[in-house]
């Protein structure tokens, strides 16, 4: 058990070594979990009635619109989920 303190001292200086690199790793990291929008909010990247304001994404990448934002909030709320280039009715 004499040798129990000594191993425990060279365990927290390796750790004290390592902690401010993994400190500096995962804090940022963290935090820009926390901030960063859901997929579904990314900003819209076509304005489909030409005001000058986004309001559809092209989330297929086929080049046509297929998610609306008909209320303005910056999130998706219509889909073209059969492929007509119209938001679906609900
Ligand atoms: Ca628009
Ligand atoms: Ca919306
Ligand atoms: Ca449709």
């Amino acid at each position: 058990m004499k040798k129990l303190p000594m191993i425990a001292a060279a365990f927290g200086a390796a750790i004290l070594i390592a902690a401010p690199g993994f400190a500096q790793d995962t804090s940022p990291e963290t935090d820009a979990a926390e901030t960063a929008p859901a997929p579904e909010a990314a900003p819209a990247t076509i304005d489909t009635d030409g005001d000058g304001t986004m309001d559809a994404w092209d989330q297929r990448g086929d080049g046509k619109p297929d998610s609306w934002d008909t209320d303005a909030d910056g999130a998706p709320d219509a889909f073209d989920q059969d492929g007509d280039g119209a938001p679906d009715p609900k």
